[in-house]
């Protein structure tokens, strides 16, 4: 944990909300910046049951990228990954358009058993960070399942048949997040949001609309927001209109928005600032928040430090204007 740059006082805390691969990037350099006043809010509306398995892909992607397991090409799943299990499966006819890595299986596997005998997401997950090393605090947005549906021109699909099965192809009309009116936010969720020593909260440069969206759904967590006194920034996902890797520059070519950091801006109506990349510059003056420019692409772990940094001292100088 690095010490420098940042001027988070001693007890100060941090929350970012994040999906899967591109918010995992920055959650790794926030936390090797401020480790374990750290807490990640995590999308579960990716989650579903698979081969009788409780999946929870964007939870994994953290806690392998924070706790250095990860695959860094493919940025999900473990490096080191071998494909016996898929393989197998494969030769027996089974299901293997969603594919699970022998090293992987063991996580999914414990998951499921530790849910069925009674655990909470919450609980699985912490326990795990802790086996794992990660100092910071991984929280999933809700104990509740709730589901991403995407309704398309090829009709209503659940997320993995869209995003996986189908690579995000069918255009995209709308997003449902099953359950989320009766689902809530956890306790450990809104007591992060409510810490009174919380200096930030950070909305990683995730799908804004398949990985940000289902954590503002879940009742309270956008109430919690919108009371918060300290700053509340995002990184743009976007950069000279295109996102790093996925979907969201076609997803918002469908739902009719402009694939630019001003509709960024605009998508998330709470916040304090916003990060926005060097060739977006010419934006920043078009967006009615304080903006900071800076280089968003995260290829290092040094670039994932750098723009960690950036974040917090950006959250800094706007709590200071307050
Ligand atoms: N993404 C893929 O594109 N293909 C896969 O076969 C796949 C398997 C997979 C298994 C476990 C896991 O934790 C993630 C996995 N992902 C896979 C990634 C995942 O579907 C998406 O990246 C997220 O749901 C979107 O954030």
């Amino acid at each position: 944990m690095s010490t420098a740059a940042n001027n988070l006082g001693p007890t100060s805390s941090v929350v970012a909300l994040c999906g899967g691969v591109g918010g995992a990037k920055l959650a790794l350099g926030l936390n090797r910046l401020i480790g374990d006043r750290l807490t990640v809010v995590v999308n579960t509306g990716d989650d579903f049951e698979h081969l009788g398995l409780h999946i929870s892909p964007d939870i994994d992607t953290v806690m392998y990228t924070l706790s250095g397991l990860s695959d860094l090409e493919r940025g999900w799943g473990r490096a080191d990954e071998t494909w016996n299990f898929m393989a197998s499966l494969e030769q027996l006819g089974g299901a293997a358009w969603f594919r699970l890595g022998d090293r992987d299986l063991a996580m999914h596997i414990e998951r499921t058993r530790a849910m069925r005998g009674g655990a909470s997401l919450t609980d699985f997950t912490s326990s795990m960070a802790r086996k794992l090393g990660i100092s910071a605090t991984i929280l999933p947005m809700s104990d509740h399942r709730v589901e991403t549906v995407v309704d398309t021109d090829d009709g209503q699909l659940p997320f993995q048949e869209y995003f996986v099965r189908l690579q995000c192809k069918p255009v995209l009309k709308h997003l449902t997040f099953r359950n989320a009116a009766s689902a809530v936010a956890t306790p450990a969720v809104l007591q992060s949001l409510r810490d009174p020593d919380l200096a930030a909260v950070i909305v990683c440069p995730s799908n804004p609309y398949l990985s940000i969206d289902p954590i503002l759904a879940v009742p309270g967590i956008r109430d919690a927001l919108d009371k918060i006194a300290a700053p509340i920034i995002a990184v743009s996902p976007l950069i000279a209109g295109q996102a790093v890797k996925g979907p969201t520059a076609k997803i918002m070519a469908e739902l009719g928005v402009p694939a630019d950091s001003i509709s960024i801006a605009r998508h998330y109506p709470f916040l304090s600032g916003l990060v926005l990349d060097e060739a977006d510059r010419k934006d920043a003056g078009k967006i009615d928040l304080p903006t900071h420019v800076t280089q968003t692409l995260m290829k290092s772990v040094d670039d994932r430090d750098r723009l960690a940094a950036a974040c917090l001292e950006f959250a800094s100088a706007l709590a200071t204007k307050e």
